[in-house]
């Protein structure tokens, strides 16, 4: 059984993992359309990933009798500066999701909702690896540089993720 406040603000994180998908997925088309493979399957991942994150707060909502309402979903930007531009704006974005997390979590203990405190432990770690890995290619960029070679060079690495 959920709280108003804690649905409210559940239902509110379905939407913020649909607009992480969404970002993805226009950071991916960019890719695509800019000429680079590698980095369009790692944002298609990063798609998929997100929307298993929506789909695991929808499930959990109604696994607890709650109700799921969708929200508008905010157009995400269409262009960027560079790839490594990309990278920024996803670390970016990611630090504001763990903090979405961390408040979810306060929430859950203030609400003593020990139920939803605990499914909420999967999220706070997965954010460390979402960090991470941002964090990992934007560490490569700084080794190697943007040239043209470095980036074929990144975008090769990218195409081999699968997960
Ligand atoms: Fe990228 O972790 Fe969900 O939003």
């Amino acid at each position: 059984m959920l709280g108003e406040k804690m649905l409210n603000a559940l239902n509110k994180q379905v939407n913020n993992e649909m607009y992480s998908a969404y970002l993805y997925m226009s950071m991916s088309a960019y890719s695509t359309y800019i000429g680079l493979k590698g980095f369009a399957n790692w944002f298609m991942v990063q798609y998929q990933e997100e929307m298993v994150h929506a789909m695991k707060i929808y499930d959990y909502i109604n696994s607890q009798d709650g109700q799921v309402k969708l929200m508008a979903i905010a157009q995400p930007p269409t262009e960027f500066a560079s790839p490594l531009d990309m990278f920024g704006k996803t670390l970016e974005h990611e630090k504001f999701i763990t903090k979405c997390i961390n408040d979810l979590v306060d929430l859950a203990m203030e609400e003593k909702d020990h139920a939803t405190n605990i499914f909420l432990q999967w999220f706070v770690t997965e954010q460390i690896e979402e960090e991470a890995n941002d964090n990992e290619v934007i560490s490569k960029f700084k080794l190697v540089g943007e040239s043209g070679n470095a980036l074929l060079m990144i975008d090769k690495e990218l195409a081999a993720r699968q997960k």
